[in-house]
This record gives structure tokens, C-alpha cells and sequence, in this order.
């Protein structure tokens, strides 16, 4: 069973709506979008129920344009709700095999893990991919500690599944990831606090093909 491609990991956007009206939202993410984004996550951690699945329906039209598969954050329910491709649970959600008898064998799970330990155990129980960091220093708010480089290649021999990296990642810093087996970046304010998104995304992709 594999539910996302190595090739659909590259550049994941991780979106971030704090400070931006709905609009300039919705804006950003389909520039981000044009530019070849290759999976997206909404995330966010303020709003209600409601307002979550609302945002997440009008993200999910917007990704089905450009057959980008849309990971919720954290919550099971919105993901189903729209039917989104995905979720993506954190060491304090719901553990990854309780969610997968929930949302069945064909949607997407992604995991954030940490060490070694966190990601065997996240794949064994029937994560589709890893999400690893912070590598960087991060200004997007989220509770983590950072992962060094050395632990995120261990993690990448360790399981089968693909591997990302995220935390502080731009154009200009992720050189350090240079011959690590990831599948891809995560990145939240790359894109999100830039100007033009969809320059960004050529500019990140760019930076990515370099690592190899
Ligand atoms: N998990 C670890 S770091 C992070 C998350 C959600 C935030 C990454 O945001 P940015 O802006 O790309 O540093
Ligand atoms: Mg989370």
C-alpha cells in the first residue's frame, strides 16, 4: 500500500492563515499552487470546527484543480468531512493505527516523529510518510524541539517509507540536507510570508533538485 509517491513529497506546502484575510489566503495557496507545489497541508490551530471545515473546503476545490492532494492537520474529522486525501497527526494525536481502521486503507497518514524510535514505530503502525524537524529554528507557531541532520538520515535508513524535512527550511538554508535520502521539504513561511508564492515555490524546487 502506498497512498502518496516519493515524487508528490518534494515540496509540501504546510499552509498558515494567522494575519492574512481569507482572501489573500486562498490567493497565496493557489499561487503556490501555480507553482508547483506538490502535496498541501492545512493547519491550523485557532479555529472552530466550523471554520475549519469551511477554510478546508474551499482549499480542497482549490487543490482538486491542480490534483494536489490536501492533508489536514491534526484532525481526523475535518479531513473526513471534506474528504480530504489525508491527515497528519502529531505524536500528541490520534496514534496512527487507531486513525487508520478510522479513515480506511486508501487515504493518506503522514506522522511527525522525532527520533529513531518514533518513526519505526510510525511506519509499523501504518504511516504513509514522515514528517522530521525542526531542522531550523522555527518563527511559524508550533510546540517542537529541534532534530538534528545526523538523527533525520537516520530516520531516512530506518524506514521504507518517504521522509521529509521541515522546520525553518528556505531557499538559502537547505544545503545541509545534501545527500540525505529525504523525499522532500516541508515549509510553512517560505512561501506563505512571501511576496510572490509562486516564485517561491520555483525557487525552493530549484534549491531542492541541487541536493541530489
Ligand atoms: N513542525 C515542526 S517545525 C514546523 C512544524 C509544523 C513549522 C515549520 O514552519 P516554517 O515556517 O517552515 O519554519
Ligand atoms: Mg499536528
Amino acid at each position: 500500500m502506498q497512498n502518496v509517491s516519493k515524487e508528490q513529497m518534494k515540496l509540501y506546502l504546510v499552509t498558515d492563515s494567522t494575519g492574512l484575510t481569507e482572501a489573500l489566503f486562498l490567493k497565496k495557496v493557489e499561487s503556490a499552487l501555480k507553482g508547483g507545489v506538490t502535496l498541501l497541508q492545512i493547519r491550523e490551530k485557532e479555529k472552530s470546527t466550523r471554520e475549519y471545515i469551511d477554510l478546508a473546503t474551499k482549499v480542497h476545490d482549490i487543490a482538486q484543480k491542480y490534483d494536489v492532494p490536501l492533508i489536514v492537520d491534526d484532525r481526523i474529522d475535518v479531513a473526513m468531512a471534506v474528504d480530504a486525501e489525508g491527515v497528519h497527526l502529531g505524536q500528541s494525536d490520534m496514534p496512527v493505527d487507531i486513525a487508520r481502521k478510522i479513515i480506511g486503507e486508501k487515504k493518506i497518514i503522514g506522522a511527525t516523529t522525532k527520533t529513531v524510535e518514533q518513526a519505526r514505530w510510525a511506519y509499523m503502525k501504518g504511516a504513509d510518510y514522515l514528517g522530521v524537524g525542526a531542522i531550523y529554528p522555527t518563527t511559524t507557531k508550533v510546540k517542537t524541539v529541534r532534530t538534528s541532520v545526523d538523527t533525520l538520515k537516520e530516520i531516512c535508513s530506518a524506514v521504507p517509507i518517504p521522509v521529509n524535512a521541515i522546520g525553518g527550511l528556505n531557499k538559502d538554508n537547505i544545503y545541509v540536507l545534501k545527500g540525505i535520502p529525504i523525499a522532500g521539504i516541508c515549509v510553512v513561511s517560505a512561501i506563505m510570508k512571501a511576496e510572490d508564492s509562486k516564485k517561491a515555490v520555483k525557487e525552493l524546487l530549484t534549491a531542492f533538485t541541487k541536493l541530489t
